[in-house]
């Protein structure tokens, strides 16, 4: 076998929103890569894994087709996709696999400021533009509503000023791009952030193994964002309410403390961020010497 054919491929943005996240993230992993000259490829300078640099929306089918082991994008690419190739083929195109909180966004539907919209039978016979139109046809399938759907690449927002659409439904953030264009948010079709997708092919036990590995360090890289580990004196009298107030945490470490029996140690990873406001209410439930520390790596 052809040592390439060992070696993982991942499909990530090539330059947008989710590039530096997703290199971020997989650097977090451990690994290193290096940029090509073309820049359409990295290779993984201490594991056999290696980047594909490309558009998003090509990501699904890279991994459908079994050309990328895995792939990061959008669930909004993502769902486009399973909804236009589902609709072709029963194949199973691919498996997500878990949801890497970043790229945060959200699909909806917008119509020019003062537009009523009393529900989904309100996009009766309307004109709506959007880049979506497979997750935007199913969901009207949905709702029995017929309207026609305007295809637009980009530049959405500005169709209803065109007169293009009485209707937008594109990716929504912040809302200011609405905003800008005297546009209104009125449904919400998708919540959506970056999600890690992996081919339905077989790879193999070696390559299987080092995805396990790969998407076991994602997970960890993932949980410990938000943990911290905790570690404050209490009295033994107070432990059960001590440990009612630890954000996230299952059993704590209680170990005694030297010179006195009735107060102990207690050591604990909450794996929810730490507020001043939980630090307070540990003192008042009277634990002392609190100490936050910050969790680098975590493996379950
Ligand atoms: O070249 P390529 O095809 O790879 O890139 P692209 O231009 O298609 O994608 P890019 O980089 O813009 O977005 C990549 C992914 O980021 C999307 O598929 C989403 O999963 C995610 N994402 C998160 C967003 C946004 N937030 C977002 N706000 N993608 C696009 N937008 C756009 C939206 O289309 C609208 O024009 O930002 C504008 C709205 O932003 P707000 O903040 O004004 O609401
Ligand atoms: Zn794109």
């Amino acid at each position: 076998m052809d040592s390439s054919e060992q070696r993982i491929k991942i499909a990530i943005q090539k330059s947008g929103r989710l590039t530096d996240h997703s290199i971020d993230l997989l650097q977090r992993c451990g690994l290193k890569v290096t940029r090509s000259k073309d820049q359409l490829f990295c290779y993984g300078e201490n594991m056999p894994v290696d980047l594909l640099l490309v558009r998003d929306d090509d990501i699904p089918q890279l991994v459908a087709d079994d050309i990328c082991d895995l792939g990061i994008c959008g669930l909004n690419i993502v769902e486009e996709k399973r909804l236009k190739m589902g609709a072709k083929s029963d194949a199973g195109l691919f498996k997500q696999v878990f949801e890497l909180d970043f790229g945060h966004c959200r699909l909806s539907l917008a119509g020019p400021e003062g537009s009523e919209f009393k529900g989904p039978a309100t996009l009766q016979n309307k004109r709506i533009a959007t880049s979506y139109t497979s997750i935007l046809e199913d969901y009207l399938a949905t709702n029995n509503v017929s309207a026609e759907i305007v295809y637009f690449s980009g530049a959405v927002e500005i169709t209803p000023k065109l007169g293009k659409a009485d209707f937008i439904c594109d990716l929504v953030s912040t809302g200011s791009t609405l905003a800008a264009n005297g546009l209104v948010e009125v449904e919400t079709l998708l919540n959506s952030e970056a999600i890690i997708i992996q081919t339905q092919a077989p790879l193999g036990k070696s390559k299987q193994d080092l995805v396990d590995r790969l998407l076991q360090r994602l997970d960890g890289v993932l949980q410990v964002r938000e943990s911290k580990y905790i570690m404050l004196h209490a009295p033994r009298a107070a432990l059960a309410k001590i440990q009612s107030l630890l954000p996230g945490t299952e059993a704590p470490t209680v170990l005694p403390l030297e010179g006195t029996e009735d107060r102990v140690a207690v050591h604990a990873v909450c794996r929810e961020n730490v507020f001043w406001e939980t630090l307070e209410n540990l003192k008042a439930a009277g634990a002392s010497s609190l100490l936050v520390l910050p969790v680098e790596k975590m493996l379950a």
